[in-house]
């Protein structure tokens, strides 16, 4: 289990977070999803690394792209 942290820009409210976690937690390998409108950032802890392209695909897919991760 890892955790992992994303940087999304377009987080701007109590909705976005809900929607976020929502679709979060229906993405394979994903164990808890927690995003945070104040730093907008999204803390995501994953059973398997590779669910990391899958994350950033259900991100784009609800029109919140994460920031490319360093
Ligand atoms: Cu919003």
């Amino acid at each position: 289990m890892e955790s992992i942290r994303f940087d999304v820009p377009s987080i701007s409210c109590a909705n976005c977070v809900a929607k976020i976690e929502r679709e979060l937690a229906k993405v394979d390998g994903v164990i808890t999803a927690k995003a945070d409108s104040t730093t907008k950032s999204v803390e995501v802890t994953v059973s398997d690394a590779a669910a990391v392209d899958r994350i950033a695909a259900a991100l784009q897919k609800i029109g919140c792209p994460p920031k490319p991760m360093k």
